[in-house]
């Protein structure tokens, strides 16, 4: 879907306003505590890799159901992606759109590309189904009479993931030579697993999500996305 970005100057005129400055959604108030574990982060990260400055949106809970939110995203969530008249969806959509259009995320050769692609498909489909469905088991099937038996086999799901993903990794620093999309998205959907310590039975993997953390780029989107939580933290000013 496409959409235009209207401003009006003081004289009434309508006036495109920063048609390039890309839009991104994110929680007014977010649920994670500041972590940055909402997929806002991910996409948050790579616009500071590429050096894209962005603006942010912030909505809430109940907005994000109204028809002028769905209307961006079909499914009522965050985030999205405004870039003069287009308008996109889905974290892994969107940073492969960065990716695409900016250097430093993506290699130039056309084999390690379409690899550097793999990877970020790998992170969102196959490690990131089963940690969302351990978060699904925790947080919505505790009180089910299963529940003590489906949660070590959900576990066990992730972390035969984990073992296989170590394996591949071994002692190098990111996935396939330099650091990519597709370390991004990886480092991103580990991040998920940190308060678990599931991650810390395989060094290499949490020395993996370090080196990510470590990237100025992802400080400076974790920071910008604390701030958003710190603020929403503050008492709301009385007029
Ligand atoms: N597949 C989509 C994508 O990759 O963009 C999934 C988008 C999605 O799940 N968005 C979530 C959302 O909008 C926020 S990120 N949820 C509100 C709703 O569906 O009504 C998921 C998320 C939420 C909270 C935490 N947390 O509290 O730690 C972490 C991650």
């Amino acid at each position: 879907m496409r959409i235009r970005h209207y401003e009006t100057s003081s004289k009434g005129e309508i006036i495109m306003s920063h048609p390039m400055t890309p839009i991104v959604t994110a929680f007014e108030r977010p649920p994670d505590g500041g972590k940055g574990l909402a997929r806002d982060m991910r996409v948050r990260w790579a616009l500071e890799e590429v050096g894209q400055p962005y603006e942010v949106r912030l909505v809430s809970f109940g907005a994000m159901k109204e028809p002028a939110h769905r209307a961006l995203h079909p499914f009522g969530q965050i985030p999205t992606y405004e870039e003069g008249d287009l308008v996109l969806f889905e974290s892994g959509a969107i940073v492969f759109h960065i990716a695409e259009g900016h250097a430093g995320l993506l290699p130039d050769d056309a084999n390690a590309r379409a690899r550097a692609i793999t990877w970020m498909f790998a992170a969102l489909n196959t490690i990131e189904a089963p940690i969302l469905d351990l978060q699904t088991t925790k947080f919505l099937e505790g009180d089910k009479t299963w529940f003590a038996q489906r949660l070590p086999m959900v576990e066990d799901r992730i972390r035969n993931r984990l073992r296989e993903l170590s394996g591949r990794l071994g002692g190098a620093d990111w996935l396939d030579g330099a650091f990519s999309a597709g370390d991004l998205m990886m480092v991103a959907v580990l991040l998920r697993l940190k308060a678990s310590g599931m991650l810390d039975e395989y060094r290499n993997l949490s020395a993996y999500v370090a080196r990510g953390e470590a990237r100025a780029a992802y400080k400076r989107a974790f920071d910008a996305q604390f701030a958003v939580f710190t603020a929403s933290q503050r008492p709301a000013e009385k007029n």
